[in-house]
């Protein structure tokens, strides 16, 4: 066993190779599939820093034993001895200078024995303290928690601040989620495909599991880890039955115990009607007693295998989904009673609120909350009640959803979607982050000025037992987990922000750069940049001013303003309402009224069109083509800018990108620059095919100097469905 003293010392050639080894995988770029996420751990560049971290960290003691410190252990090896080029002791008992300390006040004694008790008091199950500390007379970092799964939060944020190139030299930070419940719903079909899923198959090998488990499972929840994503539900909220069979619950606990380590709990869909479709039962009511017993003795068995299971996840009648209005009974009557039979376990339900009728002439904006709104306070206290970021469904921009600060009776979880369904799906580069934080920070004023959405999902506004904000995946088979290499920062950011509400859209993007590509500023500071100015693109090439759900018919890709057929609000023409006077949903008093879900104050912001911000004008009013719009062009002129800007823009990243040319490695270099080129396309056909659409009713020219389309209307209809 190696101990301490100079037999830990780097000798000084082996030094000079680290360093000119550094510089040369800095300079040669080598090949990378981005398999490796931002988990990349490659030799620090700047050796400036590098010098700093090698002669602070001489070694490593991770004090004591679980599958959790087993993972802090693997992690910091590969990550330490990849970032300094050399390996580090993890052996020693003996406190030296240099040496990185990680421990609960259980399992070290010299933890124990540090001031950090009180501090230890506030961070609870999964906070942790990261603190340069002098130990008998010893330069020493430390990594303290409750818990060894804290420790491993700590682990990571550590690792982050050497991929980050940040000071390590006086460290003070104490870390606590801003939620409980940060979990991915995955919408993963079993037989491997995966709804509105861009990057592949499932990740759920069903067919050979439990037997066999693919060392990308471990990959994945070292992903979710780092960023403190501790949940994830495993199955499409479209439910299937059959997983909550015994074979499937076999595998699921497969999956399980690879998680364990990390933190990270499963949790699954529940199928309403399984009582019927796989318990043999006449009904699936939620008041029935055989019902109840089913589903009893249906979470005993879930537990007895996967004893830390999280809980369900439901999606009930809406959109063909079974549910307890199937028995005449509410979804409060639906989600109490698997909250029962869970609550013993320590077990969660999230109910969602994407509920909508067809059968009801209401805007389907305001159904979720007339639904619930009514329920407010009926639900037990380990039900969320999942709410999607927007009334409508995960548009380019919508407003926030009136149910947040609505349901002060409630825990209410944050639903946003990661894949990109209605935002170019596999090809456009759309960073997320700016769309979730729009939201977050929206004022409800549930009570008063500065009742932000975010603070009814930490739980700061409202005092619940539970918090929590659930991101829908985006990860497949691709090698690269996420299809496009910039899709990966969605993930990312989606749990950075869960774990820390306030963090900002570009520190996070900074991050996710900085240990992706490359630290180099010239890279950093234009792709940043570009990132952070990408989903505003999206909405201009797609969805301006407001408009929203124009997308073609079932897939979501490319535009399809003229789409009329069928169920009226699965339709374009349902939401943009173009006529010859003009174009918008009137969502005022004069129209559905959706306005009136809101607050007061936020009503009197936007129901009158003078007042309304333009980003949202035609989600709350149907405007006359030549109302003048704060620019001082008419509405028809305004949107055409706004379409052709959209365009323009993406042909900016695109110039931006090239010039990247040369900082990063050739493959995923190629790789984006061949998707922009996709995305250039596709806005183009986005921008003529709605200009030429919304003209048939504007009946006005596209402005002077605006390149006229390369198409008529016509071709754009046809081209068929990828
Ligand atoms: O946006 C719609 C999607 C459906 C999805 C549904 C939902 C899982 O088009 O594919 O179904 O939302 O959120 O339930």
């Amino acid at each position: 066993m190696l101990n301490s003293g100079n037999s830990m010392k780097t000798p000084v050639p082996f030094r000079i190779i680290t360093v000119i080894l550094a510089l040369l995988s800095c300079l040669l770029l080598s090949g990378e599939d981005g398999y490796r996420l931002w988990l990349r751990y490659d030799v620090v560049c700047d050796t400036g820093m590098l010098r700093k971290y090698n002669s602070a960290l001489k070694q490593v003691m991770v004090e004591g034993h679980s599958g959790a410190l087993d993972a802090v252990r693997e992690e910091l090896q590969n990550g330490l001895s990849g970032m300094l080029g050399k390996e580090i002791p993890f052996e020693s008992k003996t406190l030296t200078e240099g040496t990185l300390l990680i421990g609960t006040p259980v399992s070290s004694e010299r933890i124990a024995a540090l001031p950090v008790k009180d501090l230890l008091k506030k961070t609870g199950p999964e906070g942790f303290i990261l603190k340069s500390c002098v130990i008998s007379d010893m330069h020493c970092i430390v990594i303290a928690a409750n818990t060894d799964i804290g420790l491993l939060y700590g682990t990571f944020h550590f690792l982050r601040l050497l991929q980050t190139g940040q000071q390590i030299g006086n460290l003070d930070r104490v870390c606590i989620p801003s939620t409980q419940f940060r979990l991915l719903n995955h919408w993963d079909n079993l037989n491997r495909t995966v709804e509105r899923g861009y990057a592949g198959f499932s990740l759920w090998d069903w067919p050979l599991l439990p037997d066999y488990v693919s060392p990308r499972i471990k990959d994945y929840a070292r992903a979710n880890a780092s960023v403190g994503i501790n949940g994830t539900v495993l199955t499409n909220v479209n439910a299937n039955a059959l997983v909550l069979t015994p074979q499937y619950l076999e595998k699921t606990a497969a999956l399980a115990d690879v998680f364990r380590p990390y933190g990270i709990k499963v949790y699954l869909t529940a199928r309403f009607s399984a009582p019927v479709e796989t318990g043999g039962l006449p009904t699936a009511d939620p008041l029935d007693p055989l019902v109840i017993e089913w589903w009893q003795k249906k979470a005993d068995e879930i537990y007895r295998l996967i004893p830390d299971f999280g809980g369900f996840l439901v999606k009930a009648n809406s959109e063909g989904q079974p549910g307890p209005q199937n028995y005449g009974r509410s979804h409060a009557d639906g989600a109490n009673m698997l909250a029962r039979v869970l609550a013993p376990h320590g077990g969660i339900v999230m109910w969602r609120a994407f509920v909508y009728d067809s059968n009801v002439p209401e805007d389907r904006a305001k159904q979720a909350y007339n639904e619930f709104k009514p329920l407010d306070g009926h639900f037990s206290a380990n039900v969320f009640l999942q709410v999607k970021n927007g009334p409508v469904d995960f548009q380019p921009r919508e407003p926030f959803h009136p149910l947040f600060g609505s349901m002060p009776g409630t825990p209410l979880m944050m639903e946003f979607q990661l894949t990109q369904e209605y935002l170019g799906q596999g090809t456009h580069l759309v960073y997320l982050a700016p769309l979730f934080k729009e939201c977050l920070q929206a004022d409800t004023y549930a009570k008063g000025k500065g009742s932000e959405v975010a603070s009814i999902i930490d739980g700061t506004l409202e005092k619940h037992g539970i918090t929590g904000m659930a991101g829908v995946a985006n990860t497949g088979t691709d090698r690269n987990w996420c299809g496009h290499p910039f899709a990966q920062s969605n993930w990312y950011a989606f749990g950075r922000l869960a774990w820390d509400l306030t963090l900002s859209a570009d520190s996070i993007a900074e991050e996710w750069l900085r240990m992706t590509f490359t630290d180099n500023e010239a890279f950093i500071i234009p792709v940043k940049q570009m990132m952070m100015d990408s989903r505003e693109y999206a909405v201009q090439y797609m969805t301006p001013l407001g408009l929203h759900h124009i997308m073609a018919r079932d897939h979501h890709h490319g535009p399809g303003p003229w789409v009329s057929e069928g169920r009226p609000d699965w339709t374009s023409v349902y939401y943009h309402r173009a006529d010859t006077a003009g174009i918008g949903f009137d969502r005022t008093a004069t129209g559905s009224n959706a306005l009136s879900q809101y607050f007061p104050e936020v009503e009197h912001q936007l129901e009158n069109p003078g007042f309304c911000p333009e980003s949202l004008l035609l989600w709350f009013h149907h405007v006359p083509w030549d109302y003048r719009m704060t620019s001082g062009r008419t509405l028809w002129e305004e949107l055409c800018y706004r379409y052709y800007d959209g365009v323009d823009s993406v042909k900016k990243m695109q110039q931006t990108w090239k010039s990247m040319e040369g900082m990063i490695d050739r493959e995923r270099f190629e790789h984006v620059k061949a998707m922009l080129s996709i995305q250039v396309k596709e806005a183009i056909w986005w921008r003529d095919a709605c200009v030429l659409y919304f003209q048939t009713f504007s009946r006005r020219p596209i402005p002077e100097g605006l390149e006229k389309p390369a198409h008529s209307l016509e071709y754009y209809k046809n081209i068929p469905t990828p």
